[in-house]
């Protein structure tokens, strides 16, 4: 049987790297907007990220780091409303072309398309974010490249649950070692594995890059370009520099 017969990809940190010149600055806008003084910082936004998911991790920042904010009645209505807004100026920044794809996610997605692999989507942020960025880095109707987007709320726990790996598995019918999952973050690397899928890790940024990623079956700095090749922190580096399909379906024979 061919394998991988699908290619999972994160999207914060996997395909661009998002979350400090991204969500970061959307949701510092969002806060400006609904006339609170909170300010997240480079380093406070790196303690955040230990919580997914955008509500999530407001709820987090009132309970540890602004314990002292007086809560509206509605809590969960006043987070969403400022979560709603923050999306609206991510997915603007997006439209301004702030992030770029990251090295080698466009040759790997071209490849594996035009090999007949299925692609698909497994991430903790918004679909409409997911759209956002696809438009403003993938050519015109990409979005259809990918068979199956699974984002958001459509789970009820987000990473490190395996939940949203098992509900892609499960829209594309697939078993866990019948696909690959790309990650770049140790709560990723943990919803794939917890779903059972071999994971590629690609560290992204000073967020990530220390974590322990104990279980990947491979560590690269990132998937590799012609000009970029790939270095590998953990497990053996592609011998051309780049992650294709080719090096992917060595690593089954490496877990045969
Ligand atoms: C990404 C996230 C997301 C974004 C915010 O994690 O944690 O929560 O930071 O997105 P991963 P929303 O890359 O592991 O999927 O605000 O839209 O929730
Ligand atoms: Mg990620």
């Amino acid at each position: 049987m061919k394998w991988p017969q699908a290619l999972v990809f994160d999207v914060d940190g996997t395909l661009a790297d998002t979350e400090r010149d991204g969500h970061r600055v959307a949701f510092n806008r969002a806060f400006a907007d609904a006339g609170l003084d909170w300010i997240w910082s480079v380093e406070v936004y790196g303690e955040l990220l230990s919580v997914t998911g955008g509500k999530e991790r407001i709820r987090y920042y009132l309970d540890r780091f602004n314990t002292g904010f007086e809560r509206p009645d509605d809590l969960d209505g006043f987070i969403a409303g400022l979560h709603r807004t923050k999306t609206e100026h991510y997915m603007a920044l997006m439209a301004e072309g702030a992030i770029p794809l990251r090295p080698g996610v466009l040759r790997l997605l071209i490849e594996g398309r035009d090999a007949g692999i299925r692609l698909a989507i497994a991430t903790t942020t918004t679909p409409e974010n997911v759209s956002a960025l696809v438009r403003s880095t993938l050519p015109p109707g990409a979005m259809d490249w990918f068979e199956v987007v699974g984002a958001g709320d459509i789970v009820p726990e987000k990473k490190p649950a395996p939940d949203i790996y098992r509900w892609v598995l499960d829209q594309m019918h697939l078993a866990p070692d019948q696909v690959v999952a790309f990650e770049d973050s140790v709560h990723g690397l943990s919803a794939a594995r917890g779903a059972g899928i071999e994971c590629v890790v690609v560290t992204v940024n000073d967020y990530t890059r220390a974590q322990d990623f104990a279980g990947a079956t491979v560590v690269l700095d990132t998937l590799g370009d012609e000009d970029e090749p790939a270095r590998a922190m953990a497990g053996r580096p592609p011998a051309n520099g780049m992650v294709d399909l080719d090096y992917l379906r060595t690593m089954e024979l490496a877990h045969a």
